[in-house]
């Protein structure tokens, strides 16, 4: 039920993470996919139709603090995922991306990985 508490290992606090309160249930989420160490929902802000972000359930700020566990956990769905993403809005191409820090653009301070589908006419994404 509180999947952070109990498997915090940053130093930030996963009580103010936006992300471990989706985990724990306090904020709602359009799940994509769940197993015991990873989360993938739908995000909240999509660039296009599908934009779906893929967590590790143990809190981790930056991929730099990420052990090879969670990297483990995180590579051996995220094909998986990415696949039913882009079959499930009809795309054939998409982007994996990851932020790391204030300037390279991260929001929010728990590891995640946008899968980003992408469509020949843009419009028909949004
Ligand atoms: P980044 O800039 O890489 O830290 O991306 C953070 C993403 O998280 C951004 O695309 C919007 C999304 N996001 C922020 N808050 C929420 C939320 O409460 N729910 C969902 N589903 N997504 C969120």
């Amino acid at each position: 039920p509180h999947p952070a508490k109990t498997n915090s290992v940053s130093s930030e606090d996963p009580e103010d993470c936006t992300f471990c309160k989706i985990l724990s249930g306090q904020l709602p989420c359009t799940k994509v996919f769940e197993n015991d160490e990873i989360l993938a929902f739908l995000d909240i802000a999509p660039i296009s139709r599908g934009h779906t972000l893929v967590i590790p359930k143990t809190h981790v700020s930056s991929l730099t603090l990420a052990s090879p566990s969670i990297m483990s956990s995180l590579g051996s769905v995220l094909p998986q995922i990415s696949n039913a993403v882009i079959q499930g809005v009809g795309a054939k191409d998409f982007n994996l991306l990851q932020n790391n820090g204030q300037i390279a653009g991260q929001v929010v301070f728990h590891l995640h990985f946008h899968i980003i589908p992408r469509f020949k006419d843009v419009e028909s994404g949004r």
